[in-house]
């Protein structure tokens, strides 16, 4: 269990943790010159009963150091409030325990210390001072310990209450991803580069490959300590140093506030939304755009705050809010922060992160709204249930996966557990839930009745033709999905490669009819080169511009593909081409035929073979290289589904 310490400068943090460790944690020469804690301090003790460990952070109390305070408390147990029972309750006692508050912290121990100094009257009137305190954020009850650390007075009763207190300890999942915030970084003659930090997540072992988050490197893990003992594994919870190894690494490429991940984990950004307290100390409300300091993990930057509705959150209230930072930066759902106005004078806010990686536009639209309060779901199972319960265009997996520290076996059994449709693959995977993956369906069946509407004559839709008619814009996997399950329901049909309802009939024009059927020999003759179109329009005495029409027409149906200029082949036609193509390329040397083997192959004119072999690279049925081809995709794959061309 890893406690911090908090308080006002001079109150006795550091006289204390030695008192409870016999640990020193003043090591710097600044530090021992003045007298004053300037930079997180380290102590760690055992307990003799089991092989647990209380690791306490000390931190500086001067209002100087609050960033370094700040680097020091992320992730933390427990909190031990110092008061000096000479001064009371002072600024810094506020801010600390504002600030653990906004990063979550629940539980507290008070020690009220110096009472060698004060009368007993004094040590009361402290007492009830910071019980008011505490009630003030909800922590009444919390236990008060007076100590004198000089002489050791109260710090048996103190660290027994520690101890007991060590099942607190917060629950991790060491099966995430492994993740630990750097807060120092130093070299050690003989041993190399090692930085020491808080494990937010996960387990690493020795040997294990990790990202350095400042450059995206990869480095190796070669030896590990958990507070301060050797050893070959660290994981969530505890304090570890790890010496890394990694090519072209120094001291100067990292530094406090990086993180050490597993690579699945790297993903900087930029735009992080937020649920956003507001101090109810600030005097006016947090507006929108404001600049601040922003503290996450052992990190700070600055960031502008983007109010997601209302344009401000009053002090003392709660709101939903997006962080623009000035730089990348490395954050996942549910992490804490703190932000502090931009010259780093006082802490104004803090909150949680909803999702680390907002979208480039719309932060503030209805639809992004209901999603942002559907993650506010602590639990990641409730989360992805509401997100797709809102979400019309169905929930990216990958970045998901991410915010929420997932590796992929368990984001696999929560798609299924919450009997989720899957569409597309890869990175651009989406999961709809069931009512969701209906309505669409239900959209793209309204769309092509009104295309229908609107264009009485066409076939039917495109899928560039459904997508532009539904809002909002759906991928284009998504829709394929979509349309490929309506079409296996026969709730819709396909005339070539548009969409048409079962319903929905037109037929040829008469004349069109007529005037193809007498085109079709002069087409896709028994034998000899077919006809262009104005050879074919020559031959049969009828206006060029009237021929073309039909065999548009023609074409929008699938029968016909327009394969070069003027040049219509009917579809069956075309696919014996295709098929003495594949037949060609396996009587050749490695597959490769020349045009001209294709045109004796054939016995069909130069020009025409041209045409054609020209639409077979196009569309990715042939490839060339210099005078040869070779087959790229099976005849089959390409020619089931039409193409215009
Ligand atoms: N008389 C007395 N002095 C104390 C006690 N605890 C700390 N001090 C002294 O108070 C001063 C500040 O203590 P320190 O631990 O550095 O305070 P910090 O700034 O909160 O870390 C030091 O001179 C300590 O020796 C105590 O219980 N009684
Ligand atoms: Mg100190």
């Amino acid at each position: 269990m890893i406690i911090a310490t908090a308080g006002h400068v001079d109150h006795g943090k550091t006289e204390l943790v030695k008192a409870l460790t016999g640990v020193d944690t003043d090591r710097l020469p600044e530090e021992k010159a003045r007298g004053l804690s300037v930079d997180l301090g380290f102590a760690y003790h055992s307990l003799p009963d089991d092989d647990a460990i209380l690791g306490f952070v000390d931190v500086p109390g001067h209002e100087k150091f609050i960033r370094n305070m700040l680097a020091g408390v992320a992730g933390i147990d427990l909190g031990l409030l110092v008061v000096a029972a000479d001064d009371g309750v002072m600024p810094q006692t506020r801010e600390h325990l504002a600030i653990l508050g906004l990063l979550g912290m629940r539980h507290y121990i008070v020690a009220l210390t110096k009472i060698d100094r004060v009368s007993p009257a004094r040590v009361q009137e402290v007492t009830d001072q910071v019980s008011e305190l505490l009630g003030e954020g909800g922590h009444e009850g919390t236990a008060i310990y007076p100590v004198c650390a000089l002489d050791n007075e109260g710090i048996d009763a103190l660290m027994k209450a520690l101890r007991a207190r060590k099942k607190e300890a917060r629950s991790r999942n060491v099966n995430h991803h492994f993740r630990m915030a750097i807060d120092r970084v130093f070299t050690l003659k003989g041993i190399g580069l090692v930085a020491t930090g808080m494990v937010f997540s996960g387990a690493i072992h020795t040997g294990d490959e990790l990202i350095l988050s400042a450059d995206g490197s990869s480095v190796r893990v070669r030896g590990i300590r958990v507070h301060n003992s050797e050893s070959n594994c660290a994981k969530a919870g505890e304090r570890c140093a790890i010496n890394i190894a990694g090519r072209g690494l120094s001291e100067h490429r990292i530094r406090r506030g990086n993180w050490l991940m597993q690579s699945s984990l790297y993903a900087p950004t930029r735009r992080i939304d937020v649920e956003l307290q507001v101090l109810e100390s600030e005097d006016g409300p947090l507006k929108h755009w404001t600049p601040t300091h922003l503290h996450i993990g052992a990190d700070h930057l600055s960031a502008r705050v983007a109010v997601l509705s209302g344009g401000a959150i009053p002090a003392g209230a709660c709101g939903l809010a997006q962080l623009v930072a000035s730089r990348d930066a490395f954050a996942l759902h549910g992490d804490h922060f703190v932000l502090r106005d931009q010259s780093a004078q006082r802490t104004i806010a803090g909150g949680r992160v909803i999702d680390p990686f907002s979208p480039k536009r719309g932060r503030a639209r209805p639809a992004r709204l209901a999603a942002l309060n559907a993650l506010r779901h602590s639990s990641t199972l409730a989360a992805l249930r509401a997100w797709t319960e809102v979400s019309e265009t169905g929930v990216l997996i990958a970045p998901f996966s991410v915010a929420h520290n997932l590796p992929a076996p368990r984001i696999d059994t929560l798609v299924d557990a919450l009997g989720l449709q899957r569409v597309g693959q890869g990175p651009d995977q989406r999961v709809f839930c069931e009512t969701q993956w209906q309505t669409l369906q239900a959209k793209i069946v309204q769309a092509v009745e009104t295309f229908h509407l609107s264009r009485p004559t066409s076939p039917g839709a495109s899928i560039k033709d459904i997508r532009l008619s539904l809002a909002p814009r759906i991928e284009v996997a998504a829709l394929e999905d979509a349309l490929a399950a309506l079409t296996k329901d026969q709730r819709l049909c396909m005339r070539g490669n548009r969409f048409h309802l079962r319903s929905h009939s037109i037929q040829f024009s008469k004349r069109d009819q007529q005037l193809l059927a007498r085109v079709a020999p002069k087409l896709a003759p028994q034998s000899g080169t077919p006809l262009s179109l104005h050879h074919a329009a020559e031959d049969l005495c009828v206006d060029v511009k009237t021929l073309e029409a039909a065999l548009k027409t023609a074409c929008k149906f699938g029968d016909m593909v327009l394969i070069g200029k003027n040049r219509y082949v009917p579809k069956p036609y075309l696919t014996k081409l295709g098929a003495v193509a594949e037949r060609l390329a396996t009587h050749c040397p490695d597959g490769y035929f020349t045009t001209v083997d294709y045109r004796d192959q054939t016995e069909l004119g130069r020009n025409f073979i041209i045409d054609v072999l020209e639409y077979f690279d196009r569309v990715g049925f042939t490839e060339r290289n210099g005078n040869v081809r070779r087959i790229r995709r099976s005849a089959d794959d390409v020619f089931k589904v039409p193409h215009d061309g």
